[in-house]
């Protein structure tokens, strides 16, 4: 089976009309009619989801009623019935009381699950939590399961699930390869692009509810009037899909448009421009999430320059939030000075501080201690940091995994790092446990399939579903998305999902086996240039990464090197720091390795570096193989545009193994 009305990709996962299943048949029998109960602008939302969902996967004619709560008593039950838990429980002394779900989520049941007969019942604690329990309850009929024993109790893992944008105020998108801007600058507030809301709905479909606007890499006029009122018409569309806005913030605004001549964090006159600025943000978007602040990095304003610490600067700005119920989240991305490895900077720079952060501060980390490479151990301030909110930070955008061109799915090297024992306190001290909250970098652009390629919204999609249930499966995750963008043949189905599940191995392979790190061209950082010795800074330069000498290969980062390891929790520290005892996924990242040293596979270093280039090869090319058997299978424009695509990492991963192979055997001589 094949789609024909998501040709361009535009409508994501959310192409109902290309889900019809077998079993869908059947699902007119059981949804004859849809009744949501209670009023409000995200009730709004759940209603022209259901009617555009249920005419494409139920049937044309299901008729959908909208009650007021008052009004409910007196209604015969419908076969499907959607409201706030409260709402429904009064009005079907049936429905089950007892499993009130978790704040923003929700109860599905039907058949014998509940004694309402062949009532469906979605309820949400909230609104919001209605309109996730409906785009669940949609995912069902999307797979195309049975829907007539339902019993399903579910709710975020983590409160704040959110997506940065690095868009910048001229429309360009910083490390974005989907276009420009979704953001209209130049049309706001008066015209209003429908996309805002199409946005919103795939955010909310997957659980998402928060979004930073702009970029960490901060024009201040995104705080002036002018430019908040255009917040503001974005923020009205959001908040009916339960999307929260925020905004990336320059530290030094006080001084580029406050008319200030300083940005000093202790200044009154700064402490009030904030205060002020926060409260006219407020009286424009009553339900405003924050600030996020990128400080002190990479030529942003910051505290430093007036002599403070990152948490005077984030405590001023919490103060100004804090009447609001607004908070600031402060990033982690330091790598300034002190310290003789890049990689200890972000925990030297911020352990020192835990415990003096206010309770509306949040620090926002990398998942890895440099940046976003293809695979790194997870950062070591993970369940370090105790008495502060720690959000974590992923990267979608895919800067230095092929951009937006390679197919890498993602779900698993994020499920590694939430999954990562920390040890903090004791065995199973797991990263997703120690986390207020989970951003990512945002991979999309005005590109009509929004991500770049047809493939690329599998990350953004995975990271919603991760976001809201870090123990679900990369696998589960994959079937999902597969079904719901790419049609319900078993054959294309399990082709893109062993695609897909081989494709992070496959990238880490032929860009930087065994933990390699940052040997990509600079600036842009797409393909290889692991002899690049030429940087402005010594860590901007990719042989103060790999380290390749005529001994080995590698960073040394345990005690007898940087000591990197001994920022990680002693079991852990200890296993990173023994070379027989380092997983070999990590090996390159904290050992300097003889060449002729042995691995698990029997080959010397030397042997298996070049042997992993290889496989990284050929693992490209067999998914540009697997997807040519697909050719009758998918329909031409979409079956051409991934081709192509795939044309591009072959040819790319040929590249990364042409170069790195010869430079790095140049040693071993
Ligand atoms: C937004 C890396 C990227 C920069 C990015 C920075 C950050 O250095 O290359 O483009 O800037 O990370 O996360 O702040």
């Amino acid at each position: 089976m094949t789609f024909t009305k998501n040709d361009d990709g535009y409508l994501l996962w959310l192409a109902y009309e290309g889900c019809k299943t077998a079993f869908s048949q059947s699902y007119g029998d059981y949804i004859k009619e849809v009744a949501i109960v209670g009023e409000s602008a995200l009730l709004d939302s759940v209603a022209s989801e259901c009617s555009r969902a249920l005419a494409s996967l139920v049937g044309p004619d299901v008729p959908l009623q909208r009650l007021s709560s008052s009004s409910a008593y007196n209604t015969s039950v419908p076969s499907l019935l959607i409201g706030r838990f409260d709402d429904i429980a009064a009005m079907l002394p049936c429905f089950t009381r007892t499993a009130l779900p978790a704040k923003d989520g929700f109860r599905i049941v039907s058949g014998k699950a509940d004694a309402c007969g062949r009532t469906i019942i979605i309820a949400g604690s909230t609104d919001s939590g209605t309109l996730y329990g409906v785009f669940s309850f949609l995912r069902i009929l999307q797979r195309g399961e049975d829907i007539s024993t339902l019993d399903v109790t579910d709710s975020p893992a983590c409160p704040v699930r959110m997506l940065d944008h690095w868009d910048n105020l001229d429309g360009s998108i910083e490390r974005g390869y989907a276009g420009k801007t979704l953001w209209k600058w130049g049309e706001l507030p008066d015209r209003v692009d429908s996309r805002y809301t199409d946005y919103a709905r795939a955010m909310a479909s997957i659980g998402l509810n928060a979004t930073v606007l702009n970029n960490v890499n901060t024009q201040p006029q995104i705080l002036t009037t002018e430019y908040l009122r255009k917040v503001r018409a974005i923020a009205d569309v959001f908040r009916s899909w339960g999307l929260v806005t925020y905004l990336s913030v320059n530290f030094g605004s006080p001084r580029f448009i406050g008319d200030l001549t300083t940005s000093d964090p202790c200044d009154p006159a700064v402490i009030k421009w904030w205060k002020d600025k926060t409260a006219e943000v407020y009286s424009l978007i009553p339900d405003f999430g924050g600030f996020l602040v990128k400080a002190d990095s990479e030529g942003q304003p910051g505290p430093f320059a007036y002599g403070r610490s990152h948490a005077d600067g984030a405590n001023m700005l919490a103060e100004a939030l804090a009447p609001f119920g607004g908070r600031v989240i402060w990033r982690a991305f330091v790598y300034g000075h002190g310290e003789n490895d890049r990689a200890k900077k972000a925990y030297a720079n911020f352990m020192p501080h835990d415990g003096e952060f206010r309770a509306n501060v949040a620090v926002q980390v990398k998942n890895g201690a440099i940046d976003f490479q293809p695979r790194e151990p997870v950062h070591p301030l993970f369940g370090a940091m105790r008495k502060t909110d720690v959000y974590m930070e992923f990267q979608i955008a895919q800067e230095y995994l092929g951009q937006g061109n390679h197919l890498v799915y993602l779900a698993p090297m994020w499920k590694e790092i939430l999954d990562f024992d920390t040890h903090a306190d004791g065995p199973g001290s797991t990263v997703n446990k120690y986390l207020a909250g989970i951003a990512a970098v945002s991979n999309t652009g005005n590109y009509a399939n929004w991500c770049g390629s047809l493939f690329h919204p599998m990350n953004w999609y995975a990271f919603g579903r991760l976001c809201w249930n870090s123990s679900l499966s990369s696998e589960e995750i994959a079937r999902e998305w597969i079904l719901a963008t790419w049609g319900n043949d078993p054959v294309t189905v399990e082709t893109i999902l062993d695609i897909m599940m081989r494709s992070w191995e496959a990238c880490i392979d032929y860009m930087t086996p065994l933990c390699l790190h940052h040997i990509m061209k600079e600036g842009h950082h797409y393909g290889p240039d692991p002899a690049f010795d030429a940087g402005e800074r010594e860590d901007w330069r990719c042989t103060y990464y790999h380290r390749a000498d005529k001994k080995g290969l590698g960073f040394d980062r345990t005690r007898t090197g940087s000591a990197a390891v001994d920022q990680y929790y002693p079991p852990v520290a200890d296993m990173f720091n023994d070379l027989k005892t380092c997983p070999e996924k990590y090996l390159l990242w904290f050992h300097h390795v003889p060449w002729n040293h042995i691995l698990s596979t029997g080959k010397t270093l030397q042997d298996e570096l070049v042997a992993r280039y290889a496989r990284g090869v050929a693992e490209a090319e067999s998914m540009l193989q697997k997807w040519k058997t697909l050719e009758s299978r998918i329909d031409h424009l979409r079956f051409r545009a991934v081709l192509d695509k795939l044309y591009i990492q072959v040819a790319d991963a040929h590249e990364w193994h042409d170069v790195c192979v010869p430079y790095f055997m140049s040693f071993t001589r």
